[in-house]
């Protein structure tokens, strides 16, 4: 991100936002003061796009020069690139878990 105004500027409205994402789990998630059915589509979609919305975070925190190459902001948490991502993410994890549970299963079963 930017360290100065200067940058700012240079870069652009785009790169010089604020992280509109929230990064910490809250029940709440529509902040209306209960924690309802309402909120829980809201958590399938906080964690569903978490991975993404990370790298796409990393990528315009930290690696600035090929988020603004690629066009890549905040502005795409949630979106096609985020989603994705994150199934590339979700599956990989699915996959790795499959695989544990079945190198645990023979291991038991003396295979
Ligand atoms: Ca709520």
């Amino acid at each position: 991100m930017p360290n100065n105004e200067n940058d700012i500027v240079e870069l652009g409205p785009v790169f010089a936002q604020k992280d509109p994402r929230n990064w910490e789990f809250h029940a709440d998630m529509n902040h209306d003061g209960a924690i309802t059915i309402s909120d829980v589509d809201n958590w399938a979609e906080w964690i569903f796009f978490y991975p993404g919305d990370w790298l796409i975070k990393y990528l315009t925190n930290d690696m600035n020069a090929v988020a603004r190459f690629f066009e890549i902001s905040y502005n795409d948490y949630g979106g096609l690139l985020s989603g994705i991502i994150s199934s590339v993410c979700w599956l990989a994890i699915l996959f790795t878990v499959g695989a544990i549970t079945l190198a645990v299963e023979d291991w038991f079963n003396g295979k």
